[in-house]
C-alpha cells in the first residue's frame, strides 16, 4: 500500500512542482531560501522538507470521532530549510527562522525533547516544536535508540494561509517532522509520519483528528483521498471530468489554538459526552461506557452489533429517539454518567479548559451532524465512483456539499456570518455546491464549479464579494489570486536534496 512507502527524497523541484508556473515560484522560493539560509547561519541548507495544505471536500468535523473523510492536497505548502549546526559554543539549540521575520519572528529552543511547549504564547515556531518532540516520541514508542541531541539551523516558508482551514497548521508539522528526521538520519515512512504528526500537533492544545497530517503525507497529484482511521489508509478517489472545486477565503482567521476552549476542543468534548450518554441509553453500563466509550464510531459500531439481532438500527435515529434537542445542561450530563465531568476529563487538561468555559453541550446537535456527515462522505465518494455522467454526477455532489455546510452551520455551529455570505454569494454565481472546509468559525469555503465556467464563477465572487473588501483597505486589489482561486488535487510531503 502505497501509505507504507517511505517519504520520498527528490532530487529535482520537477518532480514536486511539475513544469508549470508552479515551478518558477517554486524556483524563485527555493532559491530565496538558500540566499537567506546563508546569510543568517553561515551556511547553505542541507535539505528542504515541504509538506501541502489541504482542502477538505466533505467530512467536516468527524475524523476525530474516528470517521472518514475526504479531503487533497493543495498546491500551497510549507517548506523548511534544515541544517545540523554545532558552534561548539554552549549546548547545542534549534533556531528557528521565517522567510517573512516581521510577521514571525526568529526562535530559539533547547534540543532537549521533553521541553514543553507552551500553549498559553501561540508562537508560530512551537509547530516545528510539535514535529521535533514527535520525531523523539515515536522512536520511543517504536523502542529504537535516541539518537544524540544535535543543534539544528532551519528556516520556514510557507504559502498555506493561516487561520483558513486549509491546514497550514499541519503542512508546518509535517514538513518539520520529516526535516528533522533527515537531520537525524531516520527514514520513516509517510504512514508512519502521519500517525504521530497528528499526535503531536496535539502538544499546541488542540485535540485534532488526523486528516490534515494523513493527507499531507500521503496525497498524490491528480486524486482526491478518502482516509480512514485506526489505523490510517487512504485511498485515491479520482473526481469526476468537468468539474472543478475553487477555494476561497472569507478573509475571517480562525485561530484554532487560541480558541480552543470555546470551538474546536468543545466540540470534541461535546462528541464525547454524547457518545457516553448514548451508550448508557442505549444500555452499557455507566462504568464502562465512561471508560471505554470515547468517539461517536464507537457507538455506531455498538448499534451495528445490535443490528444483527433486533433488526437494523440507525445512529441518526438513535439520536433522535434517545438525545433530547434541548442543550444539556452540566447537572443533567453529570446525573446520567453518575460521575461529576472534572473527574471525567482529568485526564485531559484541554478537555477540564472546555467544561469549565461551557455553560451547556448541545448532544443532540453535534451527535446527529457526525452521523449525518460521515453518511455524506460515503454518499459522495459512491457518486464519484458510480459511472454516471457529470451532468448526472456532478449535482449530486453539489447538493451533498451544501448539506454538509448547513448541518456544519445549523447542528455544528462552526461558520460565521462571513462564511455565510461567502457560501451564498457562491451558490448565486453558479456553483453546483459550496460549503465551509476545515475547521470553520472562519477561514476558507470551497465550491464545486462547472469547469466551463469557473473563470465567470472567480470573477463574480471577486465583484460580489472581494471587491468590497478592497474598497475597505482589507486586502489589495493585485493580490486577489490568493484569496480565490480554482484548486487541482496536489503532491503530497517530500524531502528534495537539491
Ligand atoms: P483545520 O481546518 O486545518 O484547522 C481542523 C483539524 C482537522 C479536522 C478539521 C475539521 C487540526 C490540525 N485539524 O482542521 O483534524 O478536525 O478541523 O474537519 O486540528
Ligand atoms: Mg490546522
Amino acid at each position: 500500500m502505497a501509505s507504507d512507502d517511505l517519504v520520498p527524497i527528490f532530487s529535482s523541484l520537477e518532480d514536486v512542482y511539475g513544469d508549470g508556473a508552479l515551478l518558477d515560484e517554486a524556483r524563485y522560493r527555493y532559491e530565496r531560501l538558500k540566499s537567506t539560509f546563508r546569510e543568517l547561519y553561515g551556511q547553505e541548507p542541507e535539505l528542504y522538507a515541504r509538506a501541502p495544505g489541504r482542502v477538505n471536500l466533505i467530512g467536516e468535523h468527524i475524523d476525530y470521532e474516528g470517521y472518514s473523510v475526504l479531503p487533497m492536497a493543495i498546491r500551497q505548502d510549507t517548506i523548511v530549510a534544515i541544517h545540523k549546526h554545532d558552534d561548539g559554543q554552549g549546548p547545542p539549540t534549534l533556531k528557528i527562522a521565517n522567510i517573512e521575520p516581521t510577521k514571525f519572528k526568529s526562535c530559539c529552543f533547547s534540543t532537549d525533547p521533553l521541553q514543553e511547549v507552551n500553549e498559553s504564547q501561540h508562537l508560530w515556531a512551537n509547530y516545528f516544536l510539535c514535529g521535533y518532540k514527535g520525531v523523539f516520541e515515536h522512536l520511543v514508542s517504536k523502542g529504537t535508540d535516541i539518537p544524540t541531541q544535535i543543534g539544528l539551523n532551519v528556516l520556514v516558508d510557507g504559502t498555506v494561509p493561516i487561520g483558513a482551514g486549509l491546514s497550514s497548521s499541519a503542512a508546518m508539522v509535517c514538513s518539520s517532522a520529516i526535516a528533522i528526521m533527515m537531520a537525524l538520519d531516520l527514514r520513516f515512512s509517510k504512514k508512519e509520519v502521519s500517525e504521530f504528526a497528528c499526535t503531536c500537533e496535539r502538544h499546541i492544545g488542540t485535540q485534532s483528528g488526523g486528516m490534515d497530517q494523513a493527507i499531507s503525507m500521503m496525497a498524490k497529484q491528480g486524486v482526491a483521498m478518502l482516509i480512514d482511521f485506526n489505523p490510517i489508509r487512504g485511498t485515491d478517489v479520482r473526481l469526476p471530468q468537468g468539474g472543478t472545486f475553487v477555494i476561497a477565503n472569507s478573509l475571517t482567521e480562525s485561530n484554532k489554538a487560541v480558541t480552543a476552549a470555546v470551538n474546536y476542543n468543545n466540540r470534541v468534548v461535546e462528541c464525547h459526552l454524547a457518545a457516553m450518554v448514548l451508550a448508557v441509553k442505549l444500555g452499557i453500563p455507566v462504568e464502562e461506557a465512561t471508560t471505554t466509550i470515547s468517539t461517536l464510531s464507537d457507538i455506531e459500531k455498538l448499534c451495528l452489533s445490535f443490528s444483527a439481532s433486533q433488526g437494523s438500527f440507525d445512529p441518526v435515529f438513535a439520536v433522535q429517539v434517545l438525545l433530547h434537542e434541548e442543550p444539556y445542561m452540566r447537572e443533567e450530563v453529570e446525573a446520567l454518567l453518575k460521575n461529576d465531568l472534572q473527574s471525567l476529563m482529568q485526564k485531559s487538561p484541554s478537555s477540564l479548559a472546555v467544561i469549565s468555559a461551557a455553560k451547556q453541550y448541545k448532544l443532540f446537535q453535534r451527535a446527529k451532524h457526525v452521523f449525518s456527515e460521515a453518511r455524506r462522505v460515503h454518499l459522495f465518494q459512491e457518486v464519484v465512483e458510480s459511472n454516471r455522467s457529470e451532468d448526472e454526477a456532478l449535482p449530486e455532489l453539489g447538493d451533498l456539499m451544501n448539506e454538509s455546510h448547513s448541518s456544519c452551520n445549523l447542528l455544528y455551529e462552526c461558520s460565521c456570518p462571513e462564511l455565510e455570505e461567502l457560501v451564498d454569494v457562491c451558490r448565486k454565481s453558479g456553483a453546483l455546491g459550496a460549503r465551509l472546509t476545515g475547521a470553520g468559525w472562519g477561514g476558507c469555503v470551497v465550491a464545486l464549479v462547472k469547469e466551463t465556467s469557473v473563470l465567470s464563477f472567480i470573477l463574480s465572487l471577486k465583484e460580489k464579494f472581494f471587491h468590497s473588501r478592497t474598497e475597505k483597505g482589507l486586502i489589495k486589489s493585485d493580490n486577489l489570486g490568493l484569496y480565490v482561486f480554482a484548486s487541482k488535487p496536489s503532491s503530497g510531503a517530500a524531502v528534495l536534496k537539491l
